[in-house]
C-alpha cells in the first residue's frame, strides 16, 4: 500500500545493478504469524556499474528487521537505514558478507505473494516482485545468485518441506521439528525462488532424458486430490519429450517437483525444479473435470515446464522483457497443444480469444506493446498483449524465417544466452543471425501498441488474366503514441486464391515460380510499406482472395466480402482455420441485420445462406467434429462488443439469441442427428477424437434447448442424470440453466441443487456451479450473483471462487452486468473496494469490464466512470488499482 503518489518506472532508466549476489543462503523458520528468515549473502560490487561506491540498497516490504550484521560485525542501528520498502547500507567494499534476520507473518498475507498460508499449507508466489516479502534483497531479475535453503518446521503438521534444486540433507531436531536443506546448483534471479510445507503426499514418475539420464518426477497435493495428478504427470512427460525433439532442450535437475495450491493468484509458477500449480490447472480427472479443464492442465503443465529454458536458463533483464519468456513460451505451449491433438481447433481457439479480449485490450485505457516502455505496477502487465500477441509475434518471425532458421535461432539465443538475464534484442539477434533476414523493422512489433489495420482492395483485368491485390496498413492512437507517428510494420500476410474450383496456382509477378514446393496454391506476401500492391498472373478467373489464412498477422483485415464469397471459403478453401474465419464473418454480418431489426423494433429476417451453410457443415460427416462444433458456435458477445465501434448491449444479445433460436428450430432435426452420431456410450476418454465428438454433441445440445420443442428438456435431463464425466454433466447443466423453454426453470432448479449436493466437497468443480449460475443470461442475474455471494461455498479471499463468480458475471454476462440502471458497475466496485486491501491483483484484473466505458453509449458511461471515480477516492489504493483507474479515467 501507497504513502505518496506511485510513481511511473521506465525502460528507458534501465541501469545495471551495482552489486551481485554470488550466493544466497536462507534459513527459514515456518510459523504461521512469526516466521523467520534468516539470509546470508555473499556480495560483490558489480564489474559493469558505473560507480564504485555507491550504498547497497536492498528491497523489502512488510516486514519486521530483527538484525543485520556486515562482514562478521553486528550493525547498529545508525549504521543503516529502513523504510517502509528498503534496507540501505552505506558503508559497502568490493565483496561483502550481509547476515539479516527478518520476521514475516505469512498467515496475514491475503495478497498471495511472497510467503504465505493457503489451506494448510505454506508456499510462496514471488514473480515478479514477492521476493522482497520475505527477506531484504535485490529484487530484480538480472541479479542472479546460488540458493541454498534450508527450512525448519513442525514434524507433524508441515511432515514435507520442499525448495529449489535438489534436497541435500533432511532431519528431524528432535524437538517436534525437522529440517530439510535443499541445493539449486543454477544462478537464478529471486522471482524464482519457491518454498513449500506442507502435509503433502506426492504420485511419483520417472524420465529418462535424450542424454540418458533419470529424472524423478513429482505432483504434491492434499491426501484427497491423489487420484486427480495422472493426467499432469502425463502431460508433463509428453512435454518434456516434446521439448527434446523439437527444440533440443533436455531437462537439468535430478528432480522436477509440481505442487498444487487452492490459493493462487494466477495459473502456475514456474519456480526452477518446484513449479507450484493453481490446483485448477493441475487436478483433472474425468468424474470432475471437464475436456476443457483437461486441455487447460496440458497446456498449463507443458507451458510452465518449458520456461525452464525460455525464462529461467535464459531468465530476463529486466520486466519490461517480459515477453521474451511469456510470449515465446506460450508460442512454444500452443505448438506443443496442436502437437498433440488438433492443429486447426487449436489455431481456431487461440485466435479466438486473440480477436475477444487482447484486441479489446488493445483498443482500451491500458494498452501497451509487447514491450511496455513504463509500469507503475508490474503485475498489471501479465496481460494477454505480452502473452498472447508476444506470442503471435514470435509466430511471425517462424513464419517469415521458416521452421529449419527458426530452431537454429532458437539453438543459438539458448547457446549464448545460458545462464544470463537477456533481452528481446538479444532474441532477435539470435534470429537475425541464423536466417540471415533483417528484422530491425520487424522489431516495431515490439515497440508500438495498437492492433493494426489493414485495407484490402483487388482488381482483376479479365484479358490480361492479372489480379492486384492492394493492401494498406495503418495502426489507431494508442496511449503509446499516435496513429499519425506509427512507422509501418513488417506483416506476414497468408495467402490463397479460390476459383469455381477449388484453390488456384499462384503465380506472383516478381517472384520466382514456386512450381516444385509442394503447394503452389499457397504464399505469404510480405507487408512492410505503408501501401503496396501485389499482382498475381495467368488466372483463369475473378479469385476470391483467402487473406491471413492461418491469421498470420495480428491484425484486423478488411475486405469487402460478400456472402457468396463467404460461403465458397466456408466450403472450399484448403485452409480449416479460413473455413472457420468465413463462417464467423458470415455469422456476424446475419447478427447484424437482425441487430438493425432489433434496433427499428423489427422482426429481422435470417439470412438463408448462413441457414444452408450451417445445415451443410452439419451433414458433412467427413469433417472433423471438432471443426463442425466451432464453425456453429456464433460469435461471442464479447467478441460482437470488440469489433462494434459502440457497444449496444441490447442489440448484440437479442440479435445474437434471435440468430441462435432460428438456427435452433430450423435444423433441429440435424442438431437432433448430430446430437445422436456424437452420444456415445463408451468410457471417458481424453483423446481428441473423443473430445471432439463431446463438443459437437454438447453444442447440438445447446441448440436443442433453444428451440420451440419442450421435449428438448428431457433430453438434456437424461444426459444430466446419465453423466459419466463432467464435459458431459455440466454441458447439459449449462443448457438447462440458460433455456426458456416452458418446464426449463423447473429443470434448472432441480438440476442446480442435484450438482450442488453431489459435488459441495469438490472445490474446483463447485466453482463450475458458480460460474454456470453467474453467466445465466436470463433476467435477474445481478440478485442470483448477490445470493451467491452469500453461500457457504463463496470465499472472496480465494482467487479461483473470485474469478468463478464476480469475474466470471462481469465479464460474461454483458445483459445483467451492463443492466442500465448501473447496479452490476456497483455491485464490481464494491468488490474492487474490499478486494483492493485483501489482494491488490485480483482487484486490478477484477476491474477490467469497468475500464472499457468508452465502447457504451453514454448513460453507462457516465455510470462506468461514476464507478471508477468512487474507487479513485478510497484511500489506500494499492498500485495495482491506481495504475489502472487512473489510467482508465484518463484522457
Ligand atoms: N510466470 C508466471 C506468472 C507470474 C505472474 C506474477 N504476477 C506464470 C507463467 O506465465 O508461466
Ligand atoms: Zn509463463
Amino acid at each position: 500500500m501507497r504513502d505518496a503518489q506511485p510513481t511511473s518506472i521506465y525502460l528507458k532508466d534501465y541501469k545495471v545493478p551495482d552489486f551481485l549476489i554470488e550466493r544466497t543462503e536462507l534459513q527459514i523458520h515456518l510459523h504461521p504469524a512469526a516466521t523467520r528468515v534468516r539470509s546470508r549473502l555473499e556480495l560483490k560490487r558489480n564489474p559493469k556499474a558505473g560507480s564504485s561506491n555507491a550504498a547497497l540498497v536492498l528491497d523489502g516490504q512488510e516486514m519486521k528487521l530483527l538484525s543485520v550484521e556486515l562482514n562478521g560485525v553486528a550493525l547498529a542501528a545508525g549504521d543503516y537505514e529502513v523504510t517502509a520498502e528498503s534496507l540501505t547500507i552505506h558503508k559497502v567494499g568490493q565483496q561483502a558478507e550481509l547476515i539479516t534476520e527478518v520476521e514475516i507473518n505469512p498467515a496475514a498475507n491475503t495478497s498471495l505473494e511472497g510467503l504465505y498460508k493457503s489451506r494448510t499449507m505454506f508456499c510462496t508466489q514471488c514473480e515478479a516482485e514477492g521476493f522482497r516479502k520475505i527477506t531484504y534483497y535485490l529484487d530484480r531479475p538480472d541479479v542472479l545468485s546460488e540458493f541454498t535453503t534450508t527450512i525448519v518446521a513442525d514434524e507433524k503438521q508441515f511432515p514435507v518441506l520442499l525448495s529449489n534444486g535438489n534436497l541435500i540433507e533432511s532431519k528431524s531436531l528432535g524437538d517436534g521439528r525437522h529440517q530439510a536443506s535443499w541445493h539449486d546448483p543454477f544462478k537464478k534471479p529471486a522471482y524464482l525462488f519457491a518454498l513449500v510445507g506442507g502435509d503433502l503426499e506426492f504420485i511419483e514418475d520417472r524420465f529418462r532424458t535424450c542424454s540418458g539420464r533419470d529424472i524423478t518426477l513429482r505432483i504434491y497435493v492434499e491426501e484427497k486430490d491423489l487420484d486427480k495428478c495422472a493426467h499432469a504427470m502425463d502431460s508433463l512427460k509428453r512435454a518434456m519429450r516434446w521439448d527434446e525433439e523439437v527444440y533440443g532442450r533436455e531437462y537439468d535437475l535430478d528432480i522436477f517437483m509440481i505442487v498444487a495450491v487452492d490459493d493462487f493468484n494466477m495459473g502456475a509458477m514456474e519456480n526452477k525444479g518446484l513449479n507450484i500449480f493453481n490446483t485448477s490447472c493441475v487436478l483433472a480427472k474425468p468424474e470432475t473435470t471437464t475436456d476443457a479443464g483437461f486441455q487447460r492442465v496440458e497446456a498449463v503443465v507443458a507451458h510452465e515446464y518449458f520456461h525452464n529454458w525460455s525464462g529461467n536458463r535464459v531468465t530476463c533483464r529486466d520486466w519490461f522483457q517480459l515477453s521474451l519468456k511469456e510470449g515465446f513460451t506460450v508460442f512454444r505451449d500452443s505448438e506443443f497443444s496442436a502437437d498433440m491433438g488438433s492443429r486447426t481447433v487449436k489455431r481456431v481457439e487461440d485466435v479466438s480469444l486473440l480477436r475477444t479480449l487482447q484486441f479489446a485490450e488493445d483498443a482500451g485505457p491500458m494498452a501497451h506493446p509487447v514491450r511496455p516502455a513504463s509500469f507503475i505496477e508490474i503485475s498489471n502487465f501479465y496481460t494477454l498483449t505480452v502473452y498472447e500477441k508476444g506470442a503471435e509475434v514470435v509466430r511471425m518471425i517462424h513464419t517469415l524465417i521458416g521452421a529449419e532458421n527458426f530452431r537454429k535461432g532458437s539453438d543459438l539465443y539458448f547457446e549464448r544466452h545460458d545462464g544470463e538475464a537477456a533481452t528481446i534484442e538479444n532474441f532477435l539477434k539470435a534470429m537475425e543471425d541464423a536466417s540471415g533476414r533483417d528484422l530491425g523493422q520487424f522489431s516495431r512489433w515490439y515497440s508500438q501498441g495498437g492492433t493494426p489495420r489493414l485495407e484490402v482492395s483487388d482488381q482483376f483485368d479479365q484479358q490480361a488474366g492479372t489480379y492486384t491485390l492492394t493492401i494498406n496498413q495503418s495502426c489507431p492512437d494508442t496511449p503509446d503514441a499516435k496513429s499519425a507517428d506509427k512507422l509501418p510494420f513488417h506483416i506476414p500476410v497468408a495467402l490463397g486464391l479460390l476459383g469455381d474450383a477449388g484453390n488456384l496456382a499462384l503465380h506472383q509477378q516478381g517472384q520466382p515460380a514456386n512450381n516444385d514446393s509442394a503447394d503452389n496454391t499457397h504464399c505469404v506476401l510480405e507487408l512492410t510499406e505503408q501501401s503496396q500492391s501485389f499482382v498475381f498472373e495467368k488466372l483463369p478467373e475473378k479469385p476470391v482472395p483467402v487473406l491471413l489464412r492461418g491469421f498470420s498477422a495480428p491484425v484486423k483485415l478488411h475486405y469487402p466480402y460478400n456472402r457468396d464469397d463467404l460461403t465458397a471459403i466456408m466450403s472450399r478453401d484448403s485452409d480449416g482455420f479460413s473455413r472457420w474465419d468465413a463462417s464467423q464473418k458470415l455469422a456476424v454480418a446475419v447478427i447484424e441485420d437482425v441487430m438493425t431489426s432489433y434496433r427499428g423494433q423489427q422482426q429481422g429476417q435470417i439470412d438463408q445462406r448462413l441457414l444452408s451453410a450451417c445445415r451443410q457443415v452439419l451433414s458433412d460427416e467427413s469433417l472433423d467434429p471438432a471443426m463442425v462444433a466451432l464453425m456453429l458456435q456464433l460469435p461471442s458477445e464479447s467478441y460482437l462488443s470488440e469489433i462494434a465501434d459502440t457497444i449496444d448491449v441490447e442489440a448484440i444479445h437479442h440479435g445474437r439469441l434471435q440468430v441462435r433460436k432460428a438456427l435452433a428450430c430450423e435444423l433441429y432435426s440435424e442438431f437432433k442427428q448430430a446430437y445422436e452420431r456424437c452420444n456415445s456410450s463408451e468410457a471417458y476418454v481424453y483423446s481428441a477424437a473423443a473430445v471432439a465428438r463431446r463438443s459437437l454433441k454438447n453444442t447440438a445440445l445447446g441448440y436443442l434447448l433453444q428451440s420451440d420443442r419442450a421435449e428438448a428438456i428431457s433430453l438434456a435431463q437424461a444426459q444430466f442424470a446419465g453423466a459419466t464425466n463432467m464435459t458431459d454433466q455440466s454441458a447439459a447443466l449449462t443448457v438447462l440453466v440458460n433455456s426458456e423453454l416452458p418446464g426449463a426453470e423447473a429443470a434448472s432448479s432441480e438440476a442446480l441443487a442435484s450438482f450442488y449436493q453431489q459435488w459441495q466437497h469438490e472445490s474446483l468443480v463447485v466453482n463450475q456451479w458458480l460460474s454456470t449460475q453467474a453467466t445465466c443470461a436470463l433476467p435477474g442475474g445481478l440478485e442470483r450473483v448477490q445470493a451467491l455471494m452469500q453461500h457457504a461455498a463463496f470465499d472472496l479471499k480465494n482467487p479461483n471462487k473470485v474469478r468463478a463468480l464476480v469475474g466470471a458475471f462481469c465479464a460474461n454476462n454483458p445483459i445483467n452486468f451492463h443492466r442500465p440502471d448501473g447496479l452490476g458497475y456497483q455491485f464490481l466496485a464494491d468488490q474492487i473496494i474490499v478486494l483492493n486491501k485483501l489482494n491488490p491483483q485480483i482487484a486490478s484484473r477484477q476491474l477490467t469490464p469497468l475500464t472499457r466505458w468508452r465502447k457504451y453509449d453514454a448513460a453507462r458511461q457516465k455510470l462506468m466512470q461514476q464507478q471508477l471515480q468512487r474507487i479513485m477516492a478510497e484511500s489506500d489504493l494499492s498500485k495495482d488499482v491506481y495504475e489502472v483507474v487512473s489510467k482508465s479515467l484518463a484522457g
